[in-house]
């Protein structure tokens, strides 16, 4: 069974982080959810990475945040690197887009733990025929809402 590990630098990145896990339920991936940091508590986060039985890390962030790319260096296993929106949000986004060659983190924008989630379902599908199926559903499921949304606002303007 496909599982993630979602590993965020503090607790104040919950918010997001309940927004990968609402969607990992949706899909009934199975997921761990971890609170450590690249600067305050780096050896637990190489322990964390290097026992993890997980097939993907979702790694979540802010200010200069080192997490996904730290992670990345202690696994070959696929990172999605979710940077969190702050005072600045630049910091975080290039902090977890630009990686050095060979290290690759998946970066999703900003507070985007949904995305980060829908991705890491993707790349499990590729193996999970039955994900594959829920992940179609989804893409159904939004398609539905653009449509209905545009009838609501058409009778809205129009009656
Ligand atoms: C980062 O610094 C965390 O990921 C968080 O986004 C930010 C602020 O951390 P706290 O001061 O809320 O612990 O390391």
């Amino acid at each position: 069974m496909s599982k993630v590990s979602i590993i965020m630098g503090s607790k104040s990145d919950l918010p997001v982080a309940e927004k990968a896990i609402a969607i990992l339920k949706k899909f009934d991936v199975q997921f761990d959810i971890n609170v450590a940091s690249a600067h305050r508590t780096p050896s637990r986060v190489e322990k964390l990475v290097v026992e993890s039985d997980a097939d993907v890390f979702i790694a979540i962030a802010g200010l200069s945040a080192a997490l996904p790319g730290v992670i990345a260096s202690f696994t070959v296993k696929p990172v999605i690197g979710v940077p969190v929106s702050g005072a600045l949000n630049m910091d975080a986004l290039l902090s977890v887009v630009q990686m050095p060659p060979g290290i690759p983190v998946a970066a999703v924008g900003l507070d985007r733990g949904d995305n980060a989630a829908v991705l890491a379902a993707e790349f499990m599908a590729i193996t999970d025929e039955c994900l594959r199926d829920k992940l179609l559903a989804y893409r159904k499921e939004q398609a539905e809402k653009v449509l209905s949304d545009s009838e609501k606002v058409v009778s809205e303007i129009f009656g």
